[in-house]
């Protein structure tokens, strides 16, 4: 499964904001510190569902919203110079490895200071630290490129050595594959001689490493108490910017879940549909103000930025039945499968299961009820039939 992280300065809002995704009960507190072994759970990518293209409703979707699983992890919080060990130090720079695509969360308020103590609102600058999660990941990578050197010096030494094949065998670990990396070596100069490499060269090629493997959302959050202007500020940075308030959504699934409101998380604007108490209502209003100067709550548009932006993703529905949309159970549009864009019926095949993929034979546009090729380009909402041996 796509999995996505969140990141950054302790106090920030990590653990609200899984639990406003996840729905799991987590420790939140305002202090530094409150998570320390990393949480990981489910949540959903939000996309139009093809079933709106025919007459019925599949029964896996809400009206036609259709929620795709990803992994999400929430790790403890990192302080500048974590990749030092300080603070909790650099293990939790460890938790981040698997990951697809960061949140960094800071909190748009500047109601935190460096180390994650809370301080009065305003107080702290959030842009500070709109690049500390990837300064620290990059230095990191840096010093692990730095502590294998050796070994590839003593590989370049063989008649046979490739710089790409030793280098991915230091940086598998990271996620980055064969690929990655050496679309990186061609994308850095450094000398021919691994013998010769500065620290410079080591640190261009973390950093572009640390670009392709685990591409940065940031989230502003505490949006509902943030000076405009911090969260202004924040998208003069290079990075995409979402506007969050983790809390507002938290609220907001709980009133859905308590049925005193309508509101599909993604939704910008809720209906009041319970019996609220004045203290909720003003509460609700809050976030209500929110939710129309950023278009929602924020949460799932970071989610969405992230794999449907930053990652790339299309979200794919296998099934068996080319007509009716369904699989052998006659369920309809049973699955939605994640693929980085520019995938295959092939990539597909194989996403599904290995031995699908091994035994493939031919795939079918069920929207257009006629034979694709393996390498024809799957595009967002696509239905396809694959036939195969297994
Ligand atoms: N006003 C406001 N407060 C928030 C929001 N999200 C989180 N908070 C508060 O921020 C504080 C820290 O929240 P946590 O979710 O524990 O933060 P964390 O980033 O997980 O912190 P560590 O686990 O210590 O790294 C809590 O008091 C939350 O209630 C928000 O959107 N708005
Ligand atoms: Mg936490």
């Amino acid at each position: 499964m796509l999995s996505i992280a969140l990141a950054g300065k302790p106090n920030a809002g990590k653990s609200t904001f899984y639990q406003a995704a996840t729905m799991a009960d987590v420790d939140v507190g305002n202090y530094p510190f409150t998570t320390i072994d990393p949480n990981q759970g489910v949540t959903h990518a939000r996309t139009r569902c093809p079933c709106l293209d025919t007459e019925t409703r599949c029964g896996n979707c809400t009206d036609g919203i259709r929620y795709v699983p990803v992994e999400l992890l929430d790790v403890a919080g990192l302080v500048p110079g974590a990749h030092e060990g300080r603070g909790l130090g650099n293990q939790f720079l460890d938790a981040l490895t698997d990951a697809d695509a960061i949140l960094a969360v800071v909190d748009a308020a500047g109601a935190t200071n460096a180390q994650g103590d809370p301080v009065e609102v305003g107080t702290y600058d959030p842009v500070e630290e709109a690049n500390f999660v990837e300064e620290e990941l990059e230095q990191w990578l840096a010093g692990i490129i730095d502590r294998n050197w050796e070994t590839v010096v003593r590989q370049s030494r063989a008649p046979d050595f490739k710089i790409d094949e030793a280098v991915t065998e230091l940086l598998t670990g990271f996620g980055a594959s064969e690929h990655d990396v050496a679309t990186a070596l061609r994308s850095i100069s450094y000398p021919d001689d691994p013998q010769q490499w500065s620290m410079d060269d080591q640190m261009a090629l973390a950093v572009d490493i640390r670009e392709r493997t685990k591409p940065i959302v940031l989230v502003a959050n505490k949006a509902d108490i943030a000076p405009v202007e911090n969260i202004n500020r924040l998208h003069d940075t290079s990075k995409p910017v979402v506007p969050a308030t983790a809390d507002g959504e938290r609220a907001l699934r709980r009133a859905a879940d308590a049925d005193l409101i309508e509101y599909n998380p993604g939704d910008t604007a809720i209906t009041i549909t319970g019996d609220i108490s004045s203290t909720q209502q003003t509460g609700l209003e809050t976030i209500q103000n929110v939710m129309e100067n950023t278009d929602g709550t924020g949460v799932q548009a970071a989610i969405n930025t992230a794999v449907y932006h930053l990652l790339e993703m299309i979200t794919v529905y296998p099934v068996e039945n080319e007509t009716r949309w369904t699989d052998g159970s006659d369920d309809m549009l049973p699955d939605a499968v994640l693929l980085r864009k520019g995938s295959t019926p092939l990539d597909l095949a194989y996403a599904v299961h290995s031995d699908i993929g091994d035994g493939y034979l031919y795939a079918v546009d069920a929207r257009a009820e006629r034979r694709i090729s393996e390498d024809h380009e799957l595009s967002e909402g696509a239905v396809v039939k694959i036939v195969s041996t297994a």
